[in-house]
């Protein structure tokens, strides 16, 4: 049970003080509008507060003698003759307030939304032992657009799946358990999160009939239920839709009978889902069909879709992971880093206002470090998101401990210098650099229907984390981790600071036993767990380390390598250019470098790569007797399951540094300066 509940525990709070306290505030809800959203709110501050307190609250639809929560927007206040002082003009329309007046707690959104959000805040400082006096709190999302992607097949499997089977389908269809679909809107809207897309976006043949009528009744049901939770539903289409369930001939943008096919399936969504939201397509890439068929460019690929979306004011959601997939390794002159910002760049101004591009945080392919993308920012007149993947695919598959909020605060912080200097990606993402329409962040699920929802329960943190950073970049990693472990475990000071520790370290110590200074790969292909340094060495997939007797690394430089530095904006690009100047976190990233060559450390490469693995795998020593530590004071279940896991990751973690420093010391012949085993 405490799996499953992730971090919306409501743990029984046994103070008789503060329950006496606590009490007095919250036995009382006051509701002064009716809507789907509001229920929901009450529905979970009622389940709350009957767990917490042992107290089943009252619902009131007016202010009388009684004092208690009172749930409102802006507008009923008015109509209820309400003064607070408080201020939201400047709120957006999910912005909220929290106000201690006339011994009332009032939570009050601009809509209804913002007092559903309102709600679970309120609840997060109940479980975060916050006082509740005196509340004065005005809050609303940095970003728009707050998205989650399922990748999820319609066979029940999830591609890059590390937590068992889709919540979303079985057997081709789509799942009639709602609840379990209602519980993950809860933890959806609990951290923000706006939009969902619910199939992979590879859509295959039966997903491909989803946005027809055999499928959208069902759709509708599951559209409802995140409705009331604020989030809006989407779909992933198949960009050759207009053949295989249209029966034409061609799905080419600009061909008339393919605009009327696209028209009609919008016409047809919108009459079972009133406020759908779009689509999101992945359009020649891997294999996938796309305007390239047509000799059309993505701009008239994507522009079809958005004419039909757009009287009923739906977005298309538009890819930017396009590259050759096929390539020759031989011929090693083209670089896959370079492909997304060479594909999209030039088509700057021609994609309709309800076309947004979403652009993975890196070139590459959601390694444990790479470069950011240079697409991003470099488009002033083309809406974009950002992708981050919240799935562990590279970085440990929730079996490995990986806690991404500092990766992906590394992403938002980076000035990309667009706009000159402090033209920070989360700036980009607010929307208050360019005029965009739209703009945010999406990023792949972590979750399937195991019991604690991620396989691993400590990687519940990176879906909590997830959407709390991108509602906003400016928290801290260390702040979004102690507010998951005091939720999801309590408020014990051993088990938070361990725990604290645990997260804060992890990603770090994966980088030190997997693959460092920005080199990526070298997985297992096709799985991608594991080590294998030349598993994709000598493939199509065009993701190498060029590793010889002498070095290794990607020359990405314009004066010699593949000139991917001149997509980012100066002074980025020269201090990427230069082996002096380029960080040598992300150095075999930009370039190829002997194994002697000496990092900033003093440490020549070979011998940063001897010792970060040697000690990854000490740090992960360090996790497992760290966790060992907390027996007793974490439920049986968690504590087993993330043993376990840390178990199998020590094992990955040795098998990491011994096939990485063996593979390395042969191809050098240059020995580890401290005499370690290296087979
Ligand atoms: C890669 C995954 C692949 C996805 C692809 C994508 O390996 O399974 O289909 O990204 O983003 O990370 O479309």
């Amino acid at each position: 049970e405490e799996s499953y509940a992730c971090w919306l525990q409501y743990r029984k709070i046994t103070d008789p003080t503060l329950v006496e306290k606590l009490t007095s505030s919250l036995s009382n809800l006051i509701v002064l509008d009716q809507s789907e959203r509001l229920t929901a709110a009450i529905d979970e501050l009622t389940t709350a507060i009957q767990s917490m307190l042992e107290v089943k609250p009252v619902t009131l639809t007016e202010l009388g003698e009684e004092n208690g929560v009172v749930l409102a927007t802006e507008e009923s206040l008015k109509l209820n003759n309400i003064e607070l002082e408080y201020d939201v003009s400047e709120l957006t329309v999910e912005g909220y307030v929290i106000k201690s007046a006339h011994n009332n707690i009032y939570l009050i959104g601009k809509t209804d939304k913002g007092v559903l959000y309102a709600a679970f805040h309120l609840l997060r400082l109940v479980q975060g032992n916050e006082p509740l006096t005196n509340l004065n709190i005005i809050e609303q999302p940095k970003n728009r657009l707050r998205m989650i992607n399922q990748w999820d097949n319609m066979d029940g499997s999830i591609e890059r799946g590390y937590a068992g089977k889709s919540i979303f389908f079985e057997e081709n269809k789509i799942t009639s358990n709602l609840a379990r679909i209602k519980d993950y809107a809860r933890l959806l809207s609990s951290v923000g999160i706006n939009s969902v897309s619910i199939n992979n976006v590879n859509v295959f043949e039966v997903p491909t009939r989803l946005i027809t009528e055999e499928f959208l009744p069902e759709v509708k049901n599951v559209a409802d239920i995140f409705r009331s939770y604020g989030i809006t539903t989407f779909l992933s289409i198949n960009y050759a839709s207009p053949i295989q369930i249209g029966h034409l001939h061609t799905a080419d943008p600009l061909a008339p009978e393919v605009q009327e096919f696209w028209k009609d399936v919008a016409n047809e969504i919108y009459k079972y889902v009133p406020d759908f939201g779009g689509f999101i397509v992945k359009a020649d890439s891997e294999h996938r069909p796309g305007p390239f068929t047509y000799d059309r460019d993505h701009a008239e690929g994507a522009n079809v879709l958005a004419k039909a979306l757009k009287p009923h004011g739906g977005i298309v959601i538009w890819r930017c992971f396009v590259y050759n997939c096929l390539q020759d390794w031989r011929d090693r002159t083209t670089d896959r880093a370079r492909a997304a910002y060479d594909n999209f760049k030039p088509l700057d101004g021609k994609f309709l206002d309800n076309v947004i591009l979403q652009v993975k945080n890196g070139p590459m392919d959601f390694q444990v470090r790479e470069a950011v993308s240079p697409l991003l920012g470099a488009m002033p007149n083309t809406n974009q998101v950002l992708e981050f993947q919240v799935t562990q695919e590279y970085t440990g598959q929730q079996k490995d401990l990986c806690y991404l909020v500092p990766l992906w605060k590394e992403v938002f912080d980076f000035d990309t210098h667009a706009r000159g200097e402090g033209t920070t990606i989360k700036k980009i993402t607010e929307g208050s650099v360019f005029d965009y329409s739209h703009s945010g962040v999406a990023a792949v699920s972590n979750i399937g229907n195991d019991e604690n929802w991620t396989g691993n329960t400590l990687a519940q943190a990176n879906f909590y984390g997830y959407g709390r950073l991108i509602w906003n970049p400016d928290l801290s990693a260390e702040e979004i981790a102690l507010e998951w472990i005091e939720a999801t475990f309590g408020n014990d000071p051993k088990v938070v600071e361990t725990v604290s520790k645990m997260l804060l370290q992890s990603w770090e110590i994966y980088e030190n036993y997997t693959t460092p200074l920005g080199i990526g790969w070298m997985v297992n292909p096709n799985h991608h767990y594991g080590v294998n340094v030349d598993g994709y060495e000598y493939s199509v997939w065009g993701t190498y380390h060029f590793a010889d007797l002498n070095g290794l690394g990607v020359d990405r430089t314009v004066a010699t390598g593949t000139g991917y530095t001149n997509q980012y904006f100066s002074p980025n690009s020269e201090m990427y250019e230069s082996l002096e100047t380029c960080p040598d976190d992300l150095l075999l990233f930009f370039h190829h470098v002997p194994y002697t060559h000496q990092l900033k450390t003093g440490k020549t490469v070979i011998q940063h790569f001897y010792n970060t693995h040697f000690e990854g795998v000490e740090q992960v020593e360090g996790l497992i007797e760290s966790w060992i530590k907390l027996e007793g004071k974490i439920d049986k279940i968690r504590f087993a399951n993330v043993l376990e896991r840390l178990q199998l990751q020590l094992i990955n973690a040795k098998e990491w540094r011994d096939q990485f420093n063996t593979y390395f010391f042969r191809k050098s012949g240059i020995a580890d300066e401290k005499n370690r085993k290296i087979y």
